[in-house]
């Protein structure tokens, strides 16, 4: 293909901008390519050129290239609106006149070039960089909180489990679609996060001990560009999740059957597999001749105990849960219905940093609880009725999870708190067991015991209690907890707790309207859940800033329950601070929850976490429920 002499091109160029000049004397002109102004003009050849010419145009960043295309078909058509029929016609003859076709062609392939060698490094990776959010992220930072070389060493930990000459596939998440174009919120797998940062869909990690990580990228096409935006292809894989190998998932075809032959052993998630690998005749001879396993159980591993980091976004996560419980229980007694307060919520956690909820909230007014995972949500509450809520939030790839139950009206019927005060104390007892070395089955089997021992006592269990106990409560006491809610699924509950792994305690009670049992009972559904962290002397509960007792609940509905709309302020949005107490030998984990018309310093309800002590009331505390 001839290219144009360029001086020659530059000076038609300068020919067109300055016939721009000429239409609109406000119109600033450079070639500087910093310089937005004189991009102005650049959309105008773009129209009146062909797609064509774009395609043969000079090999450039495809993702730039893209992105360079959408901004001028926007831009262009932004422009054209602006002007007139008379001005398009002038510029329409000047470019009949002065330029050929091939001279155009020149003029793109120019103007493309320039923009390509002049912006420089691409600072949008299609997800938060610490340069394009230094408000999200540090340095050195591939997810908020989480920096390169943690993923880096999880990487190589997970290669230290595996056995030898191994390969692990592990895909990204798929996006779901919700109807023909519009999709649900895109959540990435736990394990393609947590080993790579890369939070977008469409790729496939693979790491061995021959390569290390290689990831084939998805590649962004101009379409999807224009309509979605920047996405992070081979490029982003290589400078900023520091993969040693980076291909187009295009090419995966081509270049992973021989990683999988080369290998003795192949590992990846059974649930998540997706037919970009599986339907790879090399995969299916492997799997065929016993080669494949499951890698989740590696995966779930070392995702079991959190590192500092992490346990940091979990107790943040925790904090801006409690939070926006807290105001939500405010709101209940003036908006009694399980849609707003499900609403609320959301919108609190929201306000307070959290992508996401981590679940669909489960807001269960009156025989509502007693439905587990109610989710329907779209029921008033009757005066005197409880209402169960069992929320948690997402923050940066880290889950958090907790229940209360309350009487949105202020005050407990003595039946609702006779079967309270129960579950109350197996909350505590339970969580009192909670050190390393216990187990989850160890909690709940004693956890069973208390319940049924209580339950006899009030009277809704008689004869055969242990039978009928589980259809009051099917569930276990808790979970792990971590990037999901029910974390590292493949970890046996029988397990010895260690330091640093992250467990709820949710005892509860679900009598249904139809159980047969007294009748003041029936439909009553109770769950107090907290989040309880194993540390090396004991543990510590991220969710002690929100409150169970029933005093401390009535005392809060009763005396600052929201009259009208309340709007965040920015003291509100806060989060957790850790300080050492003036004596040097306590941490206070201060967790601030502030209340409408409080000074600052009383409305900071905060936590004291003792080794072996559930999240005692502070002196502090206790004054502001008096
Ligand atoms: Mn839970």
């Amino acid at each position: 293909m001839n290219l144009v002499n360029p001086k020659l091109v530059q000076e038609r160029v300068w020919g067109i901008g300055n016939a721009f000049k000429v239409l609109n004397p406000k119109l600033k002109l450079t070639f500087d390519s910093q310089n937005l102004q004189h991009k102005l003009f650049e959309p105008i050849i773009y129209s009146l050129n062909s797609e064509l010419h774009w395609k043969q145009s000079i090999a450039v960043n495809p993702a730039e290239e893209a992105n360079r295309k959408g901004t001028m078909k926007i831009l262009s058509r932004k422009l054209l609106h602006q002007l007139s029929f008379k001005q398009v016609s002038f510029f329409f003859l000047l470019y009949q006149l002065t330029h050929g076709l091939c001279l155009m062609e020149g003029i793109v392939k120019w103007a493309i070039r320039r923009c390509t060698y002049s912006t420089g490094k691409v600072s949008d990776f299609g997800q938060p960089t610490s340069a394009s959010h230094p408000q999200l992220m540090k340095e050195g930072e591939i997810t908020p909180g989480i920096a390169t070389k943690e993923y880096i060493s999880r990487r190589k930990r997970l290669l230290e489990l595996l056995p030898e000459n191994s390969l692990a596939i592990i895909a990204a998440a798929p996006v779901k679609m919700m109807t023909d174009v519009v999709p649900y919120t895109f959540r990435q797998d736990a394990d393609y996060l947590y080993l790579t940062g890369c939070q977008q869909p469409g790729g496939v990690a693979v790491l061995s001990h021959e390569c290390g990580l290689c990831m084939f990228m998805p590649e962004p096409k101009p379409h999807d560009v224009v309509w979605q935006g920047l996405i992070a292809g081979v490029d982003a894989a290589l400078e900023m999740f520091k993969t040693e190998e980076a291909y187009p998932v295009s090419k995966l075809d081509k270049i992973l059957p021989n990683m999988i032959k080369r290998s003795s052993k192949l590992f990846h998630n059974k649930l998540t597999a997706t037919p970009t690998y599986t339907d790879l005749e090399t995969f299916q001879n492997a799997a065929h001749v016993g080669k494949v396993s499951d890698l989740s159980i590696f995966t779930h591993e070392l995702r079991w105990v959190k590192s500092p980091s992490e346990l940091k976004l979990m107790k943040e996560s925790a904090a801006i849960a409690c939070q926006a419980l807290l105001q939500t229980m405010l709101h209940s007694k003036t908006y009694p219905h399980e849609g707003m307060l499900s609403a609320k919520v959301e919108y609190e956690c929201r306000m307070r940093g959290a992508q996401r909820m981590a679940f669909n909230p489960v807001v269960g007014g009156g025989p509502n609880a007693s439905v587990i995972h109610y989710s329907r949500n779209d029921q008033k509450i009757k005066d005197g009725d409880l209402v169960l809520m069992d929320v948690g939030c997402e923050l940066h790839g880290y889950c958090s999870d907790l229940t209360r139950t309350w009487s949105p009206c202020g005050s407990f019927s003595s039946i609702q708190e006779e079967l309270y005060d129960l579950i109350l104390q197996t909350n505590k007892e339970c969580i009192r067991l909670c050190r390393p070395g216990a187990s989850i089955r160890q909690i709940h089997n004693h956890s069973v015991e208390l319940l049924c021992k209580g339950l006899k006592e009030i009277g809704i269990l008689k004869r055969d209690a242990f039978r009928l106990y589980h259809q009051l409560n099917p569930t276990s006491i808790g979970h792990y907890l971590g990037m999901d809610v029910h974390d590292c699924s493949m970890i046996s509950y029988d397990r010895p707790l260690k330091p640093g792994v992250v467990i709820t305690i949710e005892p509860g009670i679900y009598v249904p309207s139809s159980f047969d049992g007294p009748e003041r009972y029936q439909g009553t559904g109770i769950r107090i859940e907290d989040e309880v962290l194993i540390t090396e002397t004991g543990c510590e509960v991220l969710t002690g800033s929100m409150p169970k007792e029933i005093k401390h609940i009535e005392s809060l509905l009763n005396n600052y329950s929201y009259t009208k709309d309340h709007h965040l302020s920015e003291k509100e949005i806060s989060k957790p601070v850790s300080i050492l107490n003036p004596r040097h030998d306590i941490v206070l984990h201060i967790i601030p929850v502030f209340l409408q018309n409080w000074p600052v310093m009383r409305a900071s309800i905060y936590t004291q976490t003792l080794v072996n002590e559930s999240a005692p009331c502070s002196p502090f505390c206790a004054q502001i429920f008096q």
